[in-house]
C-alpha cells in the first residue's frame, strides 16, 4: 500500500507505558492494571489495552496513504486522508473490548487457547472520524442500504499487518453492509483518539470502530475495504472468535456450524480489588466497570458479599456524581458505565459483582456454563477474593 508498510518483525516497535501488564510480547499484547482503568472514564491511549496478531505497521508518506475501495460496486475509488477529512467529523464513545477479556479465568476451570488476559482487555476512548455510512455515499452506495446493486452484501476492511494466522497476510474482518451504511451504527473511521492523532499501537493512520461489537472487528491500519457477497472469510472471522458450546473440544470441532461473533454480550467486573486483597473488617468501596454490546444500556449492576445469597444495587455513572441513566439522550450509549458501593465485609469471603442490561439480559453465574475451547466472552459473575484480617494489619 502506498505509504504504510507492515513489517515483518519486530524491531521497530513504538514504545509503550511501563504500568501495562503484557500478556505476550511479539505480538504485543497488554492491559492495565485494575485500579490504572478505572481511574478514568476515558481512558488514555497509553494506558488503552493493545491487542495485535503481528508487528505494528509504519507511515513512511502520509500524503501517499489511500484506501481503496473495490468488490462489488459500481464505481469502485481510492480515498486519501484528505477525501476522509472533508466528510463531517463524529466523535463517537466506544467502549472496545477484546472477545479474550477474562480469559484467564475461564482457562482455570479448563484449558483454552488464546493470549490471557484479566480483566482489562477493554478500554473506553473518544474516537474522531468520519462516518463509514458516509465514505459509502461517497462512492455511490445510498444510506440504510443491504445489498449493492452488483450485490454486495458485507463490507470487509483489510488491513496490512502480517499476521502468522493469516501465513504473513493481512488482518481482515467484516460487517453487514446494512449496519456499515446506518448512520445511526455509528460505525466510524477514525483517525482520532480522544482528540489526538491514533497512535501507532492503535491504527495510525486510520482505523475502524464498529461501536458495541467485539474488538476483532474494529480493523486497524486500514489498507482497503471491498464490497463483497459473503462475510469475509478471513482466519478471524471463521477460525476464531467464534462462540462454542462447552461441549465442543479441539477433536470435534466444525468452525462452520458457528456464526462470527460481533455483539458482545452483557459485562461487568470489579476493578477497585485485586484478588486475595488483604483488608481491615468493616466497610469497603467496591468499584468497577459494566458495558453491554449492541448499544443496549446498563440497566443495574448488583454485589454481593455473601456468594450471591443477597444483593445490593451499586450506584452507576459516566460522569462522576451524576446518576447514569439508561437510554438517557444525555448518556453514551457506546460506552461503558461506571459502579461504586460501600459494602460491609466481616470476615474473609468472594466480594462478587453482575450487570443486567435494558433488555434484562444477565451475566451467568458460573463460567464453566459458558467455556468455550477459545475461551472467549467470558462473562461469569466476576468474583474478587478478600481476605479479612483483624488485627496486625
Ligand atoms: N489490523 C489489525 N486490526 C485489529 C487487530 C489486529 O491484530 N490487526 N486486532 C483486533 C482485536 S482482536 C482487537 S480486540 C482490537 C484491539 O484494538 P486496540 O489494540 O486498539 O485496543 O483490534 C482489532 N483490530
Ligand atoms: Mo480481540
Amino acid at each position: 500500500m502506498p505509504g504504510v508498510k507492515g513489517p515483518s518483525d519486530y524491531s521497530k516497535e513504538p514504545p509503550r507505558h511501563p504500568c501495562l501488564k503484557i500478556n505476550s510480547k511479539e505480538p504485543f499484547n497488554a492491559e492495565p492494571p485494575r485500579s490504572a482503568l478505572i481511574s478514568s472514564y476515558v481512558t488514555p491511549a497509553d494506558l488503552f489495552y493493545k491487542r495485535n496478531h503481528g508487528p505494528i505497521p509504519i507511515v513512511d508518506d502520509l500524503e501517499r496513504y489511500c484506501v481503496s475501495i473495490s468488490g462489488l460496486i459500481e464505481n469502485p475509488n481510492e480515498l486519501f486522508m484528505k477525501d476522509i477529512r472533508m466528510l463531517p467529523k463524529y466523535n463517537v464513545a466506544a467502549t472496545l473490548q477484546c472477545a479474550g477479556n477474562r480469559r484467564t479465568a475461564m482457562s482455570k476451570t479448563r484449558k483454552v487457547r488464546g493470549v490471557g488476559w484479566d480483566v482489562s482487555a477493554l478500554g473506553n476512548a473518544v474516537w474522531g472520524g468520519a462516518k463509514l455510512a458516509d465514505v459509502l455515499e461517497l462512492v455511490g452506495i445510498p444510506k440504510l442500504s443491504s445489498t449493492t446493486q452488483s450485490g454486495g452484501k458485507h463490507v470487509e476492511f483489510v488491513s496490512i499487518d502480517k499476521c502468522k494466522e493469516e501465513n504473513g497476510g493481512p488482518y481482515k474482518a467484516s460487517i453487514p453492509l446494512s449496519q456499515a451504511t446506518n448512520p445511526l451504527a455509528d460505525v466510524l473511521l477514525a483517525y482520532e483518539m480522544n482528540g489526538e492523532s491514533l497512535n501507532r499501537d492503535h491504527g495510525y493512520p486510520l482505523r475502524v470502530v464498529v461501536p458495541g461489537v467485539i474488538g476483532a472487528r474494529s480493523v486497524k491500519w486500514l489498507d482497503s475495504i471491498n464490497l463483497i457477497a459473503e462475510e469475509c472469510q478471513g482466519f478471524f472471522m471463521q477460525k476464531d472468535y467464534k462462540m462454542f458450546p462447552p461441549s465442543v473440544d479441539w477433536d470435534k470441532i466444525n468452525w462452520s456450524t458457528r456464526k462470527p461473533q460481533m455483539d458482545f454480550p452483557v459485562q461487568s467486573a470489579i476493578c477497585s480489588l485485586e484478588d486475595v486483597h488483604a483488608i481491615k473488617p468493616g466497610k469497603v468501596k467496591v468499584g468497577g466497570y459494566a458495558v453491554a454490546g449492541g448499544g443496549r444500556g446498563i440497566e443495574r449492576v448488583d454485589v454481593s458479599v455473601d456468594g450471591g445469597k443477597t444483593w445490593m444495587e451499586a450506584f452507576r455513572y459516566q460522569k462522576t456524581g451524576i446518576p447514569y441513566i439508561a437510554d438517557d439522550p444525555s448518556s453514551d450509549k457506546w460506552a461503558w458505565v461506571f459502579f461504586e458501593v460501600t459494602v460491609d465485609v466481616a470476615h474473609s469471603t468472594e466480594i462478587i459483582a453482575k450487570a443486567v442490561d435494558i433488555a434484562a439480559n444477565v451475566q451467568p453465574e458460573k463460567v464453566e456454563d459458558i467455556w468455550n475451547l477459545r475461551g472467549i466472552l467470558n462473562t461469569s459473575w466476576h468474583r474478587v477474593k478478600v481476605g479479612v484480617g483483624h488485627s496486625n494489619m
